[in-house]
């Protein structure tokens, strides 16, 4: 399905700036009518607040406010600046933009994907599972914009210290005990990067791709994704959602857009905005999209996700990992073990904060210490192990 500029007929960015300034605030307007914001809270029993619970089945998302505080912040976004810094200067390219060799060479799984400015790398193809149908509009970029420009980042356990100790955070993995169960496990991670006026647009989309027809199929089956933002985000750069989506079962995405008169701008969805430090949960049945970030501002979004166990267990590898792969107890256990490692390199670096206790691993605590043996044993290109479902 194609958008509705002619081709040839794109808007600059800057129209494209402008035409969706009106859209932009009516959605800031319906966000604030939710009531899904606030602090990560627990009840009486030490669990997350029932409160909270009940807006996100609700709605399908919540935002966690000021769940990382502005030193840890400033810590992950020098270490976001030097991998943007070192990621290769085309596709394929052995070097960064300064000459130096590029970041992750040696690691198994390339971990940058660049796009042309302001352009839609999934929208209209069969890539991912074809879960993309409908292509967005790609502005014109301005006549100074670079050939290629990051868009996602991955392996960031490996590459960025500050990445590795809030994977291990403790309310946000109590939050994942919550809505998956105990034994819950991770999915994959990846730093969405949306430069100022250049960023590419995220098409409409749902992320599961694995249990739509499944028996067992219920609102939560294909877990969710967490978003730290080192950044403010706005309207014009941040994650869209339509709110209850994820208990809607497969949506008929590009017939939605053609309902929308062609247009992509859909009616009752509403944007992620968030303060530095606040952490977005998006359940991965909804129905979500980011636009091409025609506006000055920029957003870094540290995407993590987490599934229940048996979810996962026993599927084959989706979206980028082959269907030859089949995730059994070894993979589950292997992947898993990241999450134990972060909460040891966490405490090693916080110790006047409770660490969080990792079921699965509970009595394994000390075979799975941050150190140079479980760097290379654990972390090294731990996310060829990634559970996509
Ligand atoms: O943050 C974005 O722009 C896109 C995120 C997304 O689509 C996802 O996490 O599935």
């Amino acid at each position: 399905m194609k958008h509705i500029s002619p081709a040839g007929m794109e808007p600059t960015r800057a129209e494209h700036a402008e035409r969706t300034a009106t859209y932009l605030r009516a959605g800031e307007e319906r966000a604030r009518e939710l009531a899904n914001r606030g602090p990560v809270r627990f009840g009486t029993d030490g669990s997350l607040h029932p409160d909270i619970l009940k807006a996100y089945w609700k709605h399908g998302f919540y935002v966690f406010q000021g769940v990382v505080g502005e030193a840890e912040l400033d810590e992950f976004r020098r270490d976001a600046d030097m991998m943007i810094e070192r990621a290769p200067m085309r596709p394929g390219a052995d070097l960064d933009r300064h000459g130096r060799p590029a970041l992750g060479r040696d690691f198994a799984r390339e971990p940058y994907t660049l796009v042309k400015p302001l352009s839609d790398l999934w929208g209209g193809t069969a890539k991912l599972n074809g879960r993309h149908p409908h292509q967005m509009v790609q502005p014109q970029p301005d006549a100074d914009a670079p050939e290629y420009v990051v868009f996602l980042m991955y392996g960031m356990c490996q590459t960025m210290p500050a990445a590795l100790r809030v994977y291990g955070h403790p309310h946000l993995l109590a939050v994942a005990e919550a809505i998956n169960g105990a034994d819950f496990v991770p999915y994959n991670d990846a730093i969405f990067v949306k430069q100022a006026g250049v960023g590419g647009s995220v098409a409409w989309h749902q992320d599961g791709v694995t249990h739509w027809e499944s028996p067992d199929w219920d609102e939560g089956i294909h877990g969710f994704n967490f978003q730290l933002q080192l950044y403010p985000t706005t309207p014009a750069n941040c994650l869209w959602v339509v709110p209850g989506t994820h208990k809607q079962g497969r949506i008929d995405i590009r017939r939605r857009v053609v309902e929308n008169g062609g247009d992509e701008k859909l009616p009752d969805a509403v944007p992620l905005v968030c303060e530095p430090g606040d952490v977005t949960i998006v359940n991965r049945q909804m129905l979500h999209c980011s636009f091409a970030n025609s506006s000055p501002d920029k957003r870094i979004s540290i995407t993590m996700g987490f599934h229940r166990r048996r979810s996962v267990l026993g599927q084959r590898g989706k979206l980028n990992m082959g269907a030859d792969q089949i995730y059994d107890e070894q993979r589950v256990f292997d992947r898993s073990a990241v999450i134990q490692v972060a909460i040891d390199a966490r405490r090693q670096r916080y110790p006047e904060e409770a660490p969080f206790r990792y079921r699965p691993f509970a009595g394994q605590e000390d075979r799975f210490r941050f150190n140079d043996e479980t760097y290379e044993r654990v972390l090294r290109d731990y996310n060829t192990k990634d559970l996509a479902i």
